[in-house]
């Protein structure tokens, strides 16, 4: 499995946020971007911390998914003030294209907890907050691309156990079914972790990507059984495209690791964090190219966004463990 880090890597890093008064100013670090590709260019949602350690998010445009211009502004969701209780940061944006129109799930900490939040757009200037997702506490929620089933349908992780150093996560992903992308039904165990391995807590990455294979979907694991450090790896998956509940395969071995100073070194050490993926190649029917090129885009140590590229087929190889 060969995934190769850009060498222009970290694609970004906090000296290139602008500076936005009055809340931005030599911003902490940027990372956790969520990433699509939208009238021919490759744009970023980026996850900006400030010296408060308060979070916004950014847009970030570019012509060939490496060199990125950031926007002059912040993103505002028209209509989250609607929602009554405090929120704190919202953060770690997973953005999905259906039937023409663009949804972003974010994790939103909230005073009793993480919390996913959903808004849409149609141009990336102007973005509509459409509520409030989960009633327990989660991170890490994906839309599928289409309906499966007759049915909108979201990966998320719920939040259950704390992790050395005080976050708190989780060790299973579920499938939750919609009518209306708003209510979401029964959570159905998708993937748990696996103990003593790389992957002992897990999360989504990046949205389901459909292949003839099954929907293919980068996660993140979390090995904790060392001392000093948990570690954030990436691996994949292959989803049942009839039930995505059912995994088909999965990675035996992490596809990438914290091995180069800048995922290694930062504000939370060992971190290769998966969180957009842009696909080059589709069929007519929607099925990624086995030689397409996938840009898979990630947070390094919560401090800088980097970017790892492969094909279809590569992901798909490294699919061979149930
Ligand atoms: O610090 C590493 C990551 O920790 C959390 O990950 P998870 O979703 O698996 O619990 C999140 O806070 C994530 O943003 C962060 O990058």
């Amino acid at each position: 499995m060969t995934l190769s880090r850009n060498s222009d890597n970290p694609i970004v890093a906090r000296h290139d946020i602008p500076n936005i008064p009055p809340h931005l100013s030599d911003v902490s670090s940027v990372f956790n971007p969520g990433a699509v590709k939208f009238k021919d260019k490759y744009l970023l949602m980026l996850r900006v911390q400030n010296r408060g350690r308060e979070t916004y998010l950014m847009m970030a445009e570019s012509l060939d998914g490496v060199s990125f211009t950031m926007s002059n502004k912040t993103v505002h969701f028209d209509g989250i003030e609607s929602v009554e209780e405090t929120i704190y940061h919202i953060y770690d944006p997973r953005i999905t294209q259906i039937d023409g129109k663009y949804y972003i799930v974010c994790a939103m900490d909230m005073d009793d907890g993480c919390h996913l939040g959903l808004a849409r757009t149609t141009n990336f200037e102007q973005f509509d907050f459409m509520g409030v997702l989960s009633k327990k506490d989660s991170r890490n929620g994906v839309l599928f691309p289409e309906k499966v089933g007759g049915k909108y349908c979201m990966l998320l992780r719920p939040n259950e156990v704390r992790l050395v150093g005080g976050v708190i996560s989780g060790d299973t992903i579920v499938l939750s079914t919609s009518d209306d992308l708003l209510n979401w039904g029964e959570e159905k165990p998708m993937a748990s972790g696996r103990l003593h391995y790389w992957d002992e807590r897990i999360g989504s990455g990046p949205p389901p990507v459909k292949t003839k294979q099954g929907w293919l979907h980068i996660y993140h694991g979390v090995a904790m059984h060392f001392a000093s450090s948990n570690i954030y790896q990436a691996g994949a998956m292959l989803l049942d495209l009839d039930d995505p509940s059912i995994v088909k395969a999965r990675s035996r071995y992490n596809i990438l690791e914290p091995r180069k100073m800048y995922e290694m070194v930062g504000q939370v050490p060992n971190v290769v964090f998966p969180s957009g993926m842009i696909v080059e190649n589709f069929d007519p029917n929607g099925f990624a190219l086995p030689d397409s090129e996938v840009l898979l885009y990630y947070g390094a140590a919560d401090s800088s966004v980097c970017l790892a590229t492969t094909t279809i087929r590569e992901l798909i190889e490294s699919c061979q463990y149930v």
